[in-house]
């Protein structure tokens, strides 16, 4: 086997605490959701103890052991919840159905592992978002677009690859509540436009088979011109009775052999890609068209809202990137099926290391929303640099949109507490690939694991999840210092590169590494604005009006600058850099000084990694250690690049005299 198990490899238990209970498994009937918990309590039973547990099928309460009880409990727990005790010599797991059972044998794996099950514990848990999926963004060829992992597990060379690793994916997507997975990029090209035919569907269908022993659904992402590209068709336009009939048919004979398919993602108009725009139709007819077909079949069009003009002339500061998608959709809102959902990323822009939370979310009262996070660190580091990004997601779900008196933070809209909306949740662009430790980064497993977990219950705090996520991957003795590393990565990550809120200083194209102007400068730039005397982009009603997005409270409060958060302060506001923050500091002080503190806190966090050798095993070790290096030198090159171009456009000295080129 060429990849490892992640949180999920069951290290050996030498105090033997569980050992008694993982012996034996009593439950009462049988379906293959229940055999995957029963086969993943007999795995770790073996791994970490050396035991093959009994399995007794029995109407019977039993004494001791682990009783998995699927319905019959009295509590209002969901189809997807569950619930543990243990007295005595006995854990009980109850669902209402087996993928609640299931989730609650993971749950159990993961306390016996991480906080430890106390006798007498109890403990409900309900997922707070209905829909939780991961988006690949994997293509055919067996290339990943901003993957940093290695290839595709799921692709190459034009065939879908059916392979053990795909059992392992699957547990872990269930392992933290994943109940769908996108499996092929938005940008749906070449092959990928026939996975919707017969060509792909036995490997589909073995897809589909382990996802279903797992509760989880399979969705593809579809090309919005298949009737032209693969159906002979001149035009794709949603209202021709033509089109109309290829998508039946072709969605008909699919879910004829996958009846369990979730359904589709959709990204249209956007960047390039087909879509409604080209025959004057709405994204509402174009989504609609869809949604209508797959109805029948529980299935659901996940539609994207990424909807931008990315032609935009640098002259033209009336239009403005960010409003884009709130111009796009609200006109829309109520306009969609209600198996139709919009998918929304964080922010206004995109993946930022820091953005306001896009106007999007809340806006919209009469239409499904899942909110799009990307746990791909394209514009965090590329999994090279360690960017813990729960903290941020944190933010994000918890701010206050205040669409409502009561529950209008994002976390509750997209759990559908705002507004009655049939479908909603959350999405991320997965971060993984064929390399062994799946993430590239090792420490880039605590987005995955963080997301699924996270949006499963959204109070939990990232200091909380990052433990969890330690206890398991690594050991109890490593939690202090990964967690602290963890928890200073993204504020490290933000100060040494662009600062407050502006984003983009990246190389065009890849986005790795520092480039102030490469995006500035190139033919629609849009971006800082940078002069010598000032920089940011005023999205005031004086400027580009995107401020009108919010609702009034938050209109209020990023319409002045002092009212507006600092760390958004250039997104929001166009700044002198003699303009004196809070701190005390001026602007261009904060910048200097800022991308100095970034990099000594990379400098902490390798120096904390490299007292860690011999406590984590020394394979992930190293390969930590390396990255950290890169990291090192990496932010060493951002902070020289940015600090020296703010000087150069300024010729204001650093205070503390620091070298600048
Ligand atoms: O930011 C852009 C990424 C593209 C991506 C796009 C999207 C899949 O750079 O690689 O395309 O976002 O979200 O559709």
């Amino acid at each position: 086997m060429n990849w490892e198990q992640a949180w999920l490899k069951y290290e050996q238990d030498e105090t033997g605490t569980y050992a008694s209970f993982l012996s034996s498994i009593t439950l009462k009937g049988h379906s293959e959701v229940l055999d995957t918990a029963v086969k993943e309590l007999q795995l770790a039973a073996a791994a970490m103890y050396g035991i093959i547990p009994h399995v007794n099928e029995s109407e019977k309460i039993p004494h001791e052991g682990i009783h998995l009880v699927v319905g019959d409990n009295d509590m209002a727990i969901g189809t997807e919840g569950y619930k543990i005790e243990s007295y005595g010599g006995l854990i009980t797991v109850y669902g209402e159905s087996d993928v609640g059972v299931l989730y609650g044998v993971f749950g159990v794996l993961r306390l016996m592992r991480s906080g430890g099950i106390p006798d007498g514990y109890q403990g409900v848990e309900i997922p707070d978002n209905p829909l939780r999926m991961l988006n690949h963004w994997d293509n055919m060829d067996g290339s990943i677009e901003r993957g940093y992992s290695g290839e595709s597990f799921f692709f190459k060379s034009g065939e879908v690859i059916v392979s053990e690793r795909i059992m392992d994916y699957t547990r872990l997507n269930a392992s933290i509540g994943i109940n769908g997975v996108v499996i092929n990029n938005v940008n749906v090209a070449g092959a990928a436009i026939d996975l919707i035919t017969e060509k792909y569907r036995e490997p589909l269908k073995t897809y589909s088979d382990i996802f279903r022993a797992h509760g989880i659904k399979l969705y593809l992402s579809l090309d919005y011109a298949a009737p032209m590209d693969i159906g002979g068709l001149d035009t794709c336009d949603p209202l021709d009775e033509q089109v109309i009939t290829w998508w039946q048919r072709t969605l008909d004979a699919l879910y004829s052999e996958l009846p369990d398919m979730g359904g589709f993602l959709i990204k249209a108009d956007s960047e390039g890609r087909p879509g409604p725009f080209s025959y004057g139709r709405t994204h509402a007819e174009g989504a609609n068209m869809l949604g209508k077909i797959v109805a029948p079949y529980g299935g659901i069009i996940l539609w994207r809202c990424f909807v931008y003009n990315c032609t935009q002339d640098w002259r033209d500061t009336t239009q403005d990137r960010a409003s884009a998608s709130y111009d796009h959709f609200i006109p829309l809102d109520g306009a969609f099926d209600d198996n139709v959902i919009l998918q929304i990323k964080n922010g206004p822009m995109d993946f930022q290391v820091r953005e306001p939370v896009s106007p999007l979310l809340g806006a919209m009262k009469a239409t499904n929303q899942v909110l799009e996070f990307q746990a791909a660190q394209e514009y965090t580091g590329q999994q090279r640099h360690v960017c813990y990004l729960v903290p941020m997601w944190k933010e994000v779900l918890d701010f206050r949109t205040h669409c409502a008196s009561e529950n209008d933070r994002v976390r509750d809209v997209v759990a559908g507490r705002t507004y009655a909306m049939k479908h909603s949740g959350i999405a991320a662009v997965a971060n993984t690939g064929n390399d062994s430790n799946w993430t590239g980064h090792d420490l880039a497993a605590a987005n995955y694991y963080g997301f699924g977990r996270l949006i499963w219950k959204t109070s939990l705090t990232s200091e909380e999840i990052a433990e969890e996520w330690v206890c398991q991957t690594f050991n109890r003795e490593a939690v202090d210092v990964i967690c602290n590393m963890l928890m200073k990565s993204w504020p490290a990550y933000e100060k040494y590169t662009s600062p407050l809120g502006i984003g983009w200083m990246v190389n065009p194209g890849h986005h790795y590494g520092p480039n102030v102007d490469g995006y500035e400068y190139d033919m629609f730039g849009t971006y800082h604005r940078a002069d010598h005397l000032a920089m940011g982009v005023d999205r005031t009603e004086a400027g580009t009006g995107y401020i009108d997005q919010y609702f009034p409270k938050n209109k209020r409060m990023y319409s002045s600058t002092v009212t507006c958060p600092e760390s958004l302060l250039l997104f929001f506001h166009r700044i002198p850099y003699s303009y004196q923050l809070s701190t005390g500091k001026t602007l261009i002080q904060h910048i200097y000084d800022a991308h100095y503190e970034g990099v000594e806190t990379v400098s902490e966090m390798l120096e904390q990694w490299t007292a860690l050798e011999g406590t984590v095993e020394a394979l992930p070790y190293m390969r930590v250690k390396k990255r950290l290096e890169h990291q090192l030198d990496h932010a060493g090159l951002w902070r020289d690049v940015v600090n020296s171009y703010f000087y150069r456009k300024t010729l204001i000295e650093d205070e503390k005299g620091r070298k600048l080129y």
